[in-house]
């Protein structure tokens, strides 16, 4: 085990009040590409860049091509919570983590056992009525043909917040409350490219803030400690 994830370990052996704020990257080793790294979604063709059809106005306007895009890309079917999502949820249980405040939109924190979650950007697992707000089954949203709509009409839209859309402002005021009073933090797999998520960091005041991230980060220099390692490989380790 090398030296910061030594370190890394020590924290989080002697705090129960450790933190964890995460992206795409915890799930790449589970199969789910993220965004920015080189095979990412943004490195693929796709007629729209994916920032463009994960946006409001394009949903609004081009429906049809959105939920091409959700169901090759966005859906990826028997994918499984990896080392990290399941050290995460063992972390819980012994008492030492108290959430988990998460960018991505697979439910595999859930899946791993994870209780405390706090989804910034919602979840493909739920859906609901653009119109009437309704709720409706994921499964037909994610694995059907054709624009899911509603008995009313309306077209069925993922529980997730696209671009141009804002935050829900309870869950994030949680995460800040969470990130503000921890005593160790860990921000793993994002670029923190992504706002306002990626300004919460912003909000931590402690002296235990630990990057793991495989690629460098705007924040690394904030950090008390950097690791840029695959972070599967790293929570197996502590
Ligand atoms: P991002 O911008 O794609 O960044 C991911 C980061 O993770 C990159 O800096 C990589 O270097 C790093 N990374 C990749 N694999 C690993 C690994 N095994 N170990 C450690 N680091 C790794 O993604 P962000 O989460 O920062 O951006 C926020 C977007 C991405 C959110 O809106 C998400 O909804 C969205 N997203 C979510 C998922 C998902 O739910 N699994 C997948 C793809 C994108």
């Amino acid at each position: 085990m090398n030296e910061n994830i030594q370190t890394l370990k020590k924290w989080i052996d002697e705090s129960d009040n450790v933190v964890f704020f995460g992206g795409a990257g915890v799930s790449t080793e589970s199969g789910i590409p993220d965004f920015r790294s080189v095979d990412g979604l943004y490195n693929q063709k796709w007629k729209y860049p994916p920032e463009t059809i994960l946006s409001h106005s394009f949903f609004e306007r081009n429906p049809e091509e959105y939920y091409r895009f959700h169901r090759e890309k966005l859906v990826i079917d028997g994918v499984q919570p990896n080392r990290a999502h399941k050290r995460l949820a063992e972390l819980e249980q012994e008492g030492k983590l108290r959430a988990v405040i998460t960018q991505n939109i697979d439910g595999l924190h859930q899946a791993a056992g994870s209780k405390k979650v706090l989804e910034l950007h919602g979840s493909i697992l739920r859906a609901y009525c653009s119109r009437c707000r309704r709720p409706f089954p994921a499964e037909k949203m994610n694995h059907g043909t054709g624009l899911p709509r509603c008995r009313c009409g309306g077209i069925i839209r993922p529980d997730i917040v696209l671009y141009e859309e804002p935050l829900d402002q309870d869950i994030m005021s949680e995460a800040v409350h969470y990130i503000r009073s921890a005593e160790v933090l860990i921000i793993g797999g994002t670029s923190l490219n992504v706002y306002p998520a990626a300004g919460l960091i912003n909000y931590y005041r402690g002296n235990k803030l630990a990057l793991v991230n495989l690629s460098q980060t705007p924040y690394d220099s904030y950090a008390d400690l950097v690791i840029h390692e695959k972070i599967g490989e790293v929570f197996s380790q502590i």
